[in-house]
């Protein structure tokens, strides 16, 4: 390792005081009609009628766009109008015929940029051409497409190694660009591909893949219809999936009920107005949580854990009852280990790491024996957690005793985030590829494969910071903003010699940079993608690896933009010797010949330009939720023992979790309005349990510094937030990301996932003088 090359660098602006922040009384229901007059009001301001009509009846539907605000199923009946408020925000924030004007690069320095907020810098619209920055300078200037290949490309091939550069992708990249582009990485020759995954449900992918040999997903979007029993576990669907509200409804009309785990009383889970219905919009809504458990930070291991523990004894109590044992001896090893460990677990060490009642435990116990049919669904809230890949192994545990995997109604289903972070998954936008995509792809295209793991989002961190790498690549996203310890992720950042963005608008990425920096502008997806004058499409995968088509379906915002898959091919088409002998300019000009190639590649689509013609898609095989076929070590499913481990708060320290306000996606803030927190006009707050501010000697209303500290290194601040007494659970308090991503540690990741530990920072409040 060398030695850290860029200086000491100026920390992230502190987060704008936001004059005027008012804090009201947090929401107990979601949606209704304020939901709905609330997301039209962007379209309409900012669009026209025409554009904004065409938009929303496109979304979703057979031949329109797939909505990109989250990776939610489609139901096989398409309501008219799929109507979801964070989808309609998510749209017309794309959709803005507002456009970043050319003089803005000169009359603002990077320097002066640096001082923006995520909110201005999306606010300044679309990118419509590419620009540079030469080293040295601190603006950005305009430079032609074909100039700005040949400096990449020229860079590139200077390097000493190929592993000396990083190739990032964020999820929203469709199935056709992220399958060439992970061919042009691999092509050049490194297998560095840092993605938002890594992030995100890396956690799920690791504890997925060892105990039932998939990192996806069992259930198909019916079976919420046919559950019993649904546990939403670390997960805010009222914003972050506003339309699995629809589908939790109808586990509760067909008779099946629903328990919340979470920290906070989200309010969509308490009760939800369904805009798709008259009757929802207008009368009380429907109770969707039948239980809430309101769990302290990080104690999920131990909750899973106590559960499958009195289901044991359960069967103890009435032999040959409980446990599905013609399941667990065809398909399953290891539950003898797991019994005799949790014969073990410490009841006491339970409830203080859940910070739950006994009997609250045993009345969720009650709730799964009492049902056939269970799903487990989870978020955020367990994989960016220190110990989430064992939570998760945990669920898994759960699910297997009575059989819960590969049935109707029943199942492990993480929902995922970016709308098509499980299909770049899939499409081989990961560092650490399985063999046998790795040998079909060389076979397919002739060119020797690079076997040795690259480097995910945290080690690409250390690598620039190391000097172990030299330039950035960026697919969408914003790597800068979303990564953990952004100040040491931009000192990181400026250490490079060269960073791209491949991006749509503004943000926080475009204005940390290396030494010379490139802003590639591109189409977004609800655009039309005219290709020698024919119209094409792309596709995606959803949660449950649903793949189905999304065709543009208004002008894009200015002529000369390209699509994510033309400047991937004519970046590689530049760069490679030969092209590598791919036929990029053939893949640019029809996409029909990509998804050929992927045919060959990926098993599941033998014949995907076909199926991915057919109404609503075609689903990718599954062998857990198919055939119950584990593809493990053990050719069975695999339960395991996990080790209970839960964070300790130190006294005067509080659990911090970062997470997303409702007019928010990920780094882009639509609004500084948080409706069913009650926040409005802001985002300097941290909530905390009012008995937890009396024991601090805070009070509602005070402004507070939080303050993280690791062993051996300076202090991480927050600057000034507002305490805002909510009923949190005890001992736990949650603060927005972006913002929070200053106080978590680089140092902080998930064992085996290296997952930032974003949802468990100890924190101090130190009162503002
Ligand atoms: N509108 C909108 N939609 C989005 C996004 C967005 O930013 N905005 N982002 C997309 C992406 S990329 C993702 S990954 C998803 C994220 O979807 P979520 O995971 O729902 O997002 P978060 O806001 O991080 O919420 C985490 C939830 O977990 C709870 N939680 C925190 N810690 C714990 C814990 O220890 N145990 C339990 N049981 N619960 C806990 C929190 O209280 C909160 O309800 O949403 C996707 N959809
Ligand atoms: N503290 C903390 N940190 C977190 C999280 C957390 O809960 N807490 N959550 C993590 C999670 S779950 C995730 S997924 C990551 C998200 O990390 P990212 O995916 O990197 O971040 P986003 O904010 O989704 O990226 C937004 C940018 O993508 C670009 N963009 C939008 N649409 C397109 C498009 O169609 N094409 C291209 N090329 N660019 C486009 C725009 O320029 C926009 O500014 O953040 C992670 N970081
Ligand atoms: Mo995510």
């Amino acid at each position: 390792m060398t030695e850290p090359r860029s200086e000491a660098t100026p920390p992230p602006p502190q987060p704008e005081p936001y004059p005027d922040l008012q804090v009201g009384r947090p929401k107990d229901w979601a949606v209704g009609v304020p939901g709905i007059l609330h997301s039209m009001e962007p379209a309409l301001a900012g669009m026209g009628v025409a554009r904004a009509t065409r938009l929303a009846l496109a979304i979703n539907q057979r031949d329109g766009f797939d909505c990109m605000s989250c990776a939610w199923p489609d139901p096989g009946h398409r309501n008219v109008l799929e109507f979801c408020e964070n989808g309609m925000k998510a749209t017309t924030w794309e959709a803005t015929p507002v456009v970043v004007p050319r003089s803005f690069w000169a009359e603002n320095s990077l320097t002066s940029l640096l001082d923006r907020s995520e909110y201005w810098l999306g606010k300044q619209g679309r990118l419509t051409e590419p620009v540079y920055k030469p080293a040295g300078s601190d603006h950005y200037e305009p430079i032609g497409w074909d100039a700005a290949f040949e400096l990449i490309s020229a860079r590139l091939n200077a390097l000493d190694s190929p592993d000396r550069a990083a190739f990032y992708t964020s999820g929203r990249t469709s199935n056709e660009a992220a399958f060439l582009y992970q061919l042009f990485v691999r092509a050049f020759g490194t297998n560095n591909l840092p993605d938002c995954s890594n992030m995100c449900h890396e956690s799920t992918g690791t504890a997925l893949t060892a105990t039932i040999g998939i990192g996806k997903s069992t259930i198909a979007y019916d079976d919420f219809a046919k559950a019993d029993l649904v546990i939403v576990m670390g997960q805010n669907p009222g914003t972050n999936h506003p339309r699995m509200l629809s589908a939790l409804e109808e586990t509760k009309r067909s008779g099946g009920r629903v328990v919340s785990v979470n920290v906070l009383p989200e309010a969509g889970l308490a009760r939800y107005k369904n805009p798709q219905r008259v009757r929802g919009i207008l009368g009380k809504g429907t109770v969707i949580a039948d239980r809430f458990l309101q769990i302290r930070s990080g104690g999920d291991m131990a909750l899973l854990q106590a559960v499958s523990k009195r289901v044991l004894e359960a069967e103890d109590a009435a032999p040959g009852t409980v446990l599905d044992h013609a399941f667990l001896a065809e398909h399953t090893i290891g539950l003898e280990e797991v019994r005799t460990h949790l014969a073990g677990l410490d009841e006491q060490a339970v409830l203080a790491a859940t910070g739950l009642a006994a009997e609250e435990i045993d009345a969720l116990a009650q709730e799964y024996l009492g049902a056939d049919r269970v799903i487990i669904t989870w978020a955020m809230g367990l994989t960016q957690q220190k110990k989430a890949v064992s939570t998760i192994k945990e669920i898994v545990n759960l699910l297997l005793l009575r059989g819960n995997i590969g049935k109707p109604g029943a199942g492990a289903s993480p929902i995922r985030g970016h709308s098509n972070v499980q299909g770049d998954r899939t499409m081989g936008i990961w560092e650490r590829m399985p063999e046998r995509f790795l040998a079909a792809l060389e076979r397919e295209f002739g060119f020797p494969v690079p076997r040795r793991h690259g480097a995910d989002a945290l080690r690409t961190v250390h690598g620039l910071r190391d000097g172990d790498l030299d330039v950035f690549f960026a697919l969408g996203g914003n790597f800068v903003g979303a990564i953990s310890d952004s100040a040491a992720a931009e000192a990181a950042m400026r250490g490079a010699r060269l960073t791209v963005q491949v991006s749509t608008k503004l943000n926080r990425s475009h204005v940390v940079t290396g030494e010379e920096a490139i802003i590639l502008p591109t189409l977004g997806r609800t655009e039309i993608d005219l290709q020698g004058g024919v119209p094409q499409f792309v596709s995606v995968e959803d949660s449950v690896c649903a793949v189905h088509a999304s065709h543009g379906a208004i002008p894009p915002v200015a002529p000369g933009l390209l699509s994510e898959v033309a400047i991937v091919c004519r970046l590689a088409a530049a760069t490679l010797e030969d092209g590598a002998d791919v036929p990029w300019a053939a893949f640019e000009g029809d996409y029909d010949l990509i998804r050929d190639r992927i045919s060959r590649v990926v098993p599941g689509f033998e014949s995907f330009n076909a199926d991915v013609r057919r109404k609503g898609g075609f689903i990718l095989p599954n062998g857990p939720r198919d055939e119950r076929r584990f593809d493990t070590p053990s050719g069975r499913a695999e339960f395991t023992v996990n080790e209970l481990e839960h964070l300790e708060r130190p006294a005067g320290t509080l659990i911090l979790q970062t997470l997303r306000s409702h007019d928010q996606f990920n780094t882009t803030i639509y609004s500084l309005n948080d409706r069913y927190r009650g926040i409005r006009k802001g985002r300097d707050v941290v909530f905390v349990n009012p008995a937890d501010l009396e024991e601090l000697g805070l009070a509602d209303g005070d402004r507070v510094d939080v303050v993280s500290r690791w062993p051996g290194q300076a202090d991480r601040v927050l600057a000034a937030q507002r305490v805002v007494a909510y009923p949190t659970a005890r001992g736990c308090a949650a603060a927005y990301y972006p913002e929070a991503n200053v106080l978590v540690p680089l140092e902080s990741a998930a064992e085996e996932s290296n997952t930032p530990v974003s949802k468990a920072v100890i924190v101090h409040l130190v009162p503002r003088a």
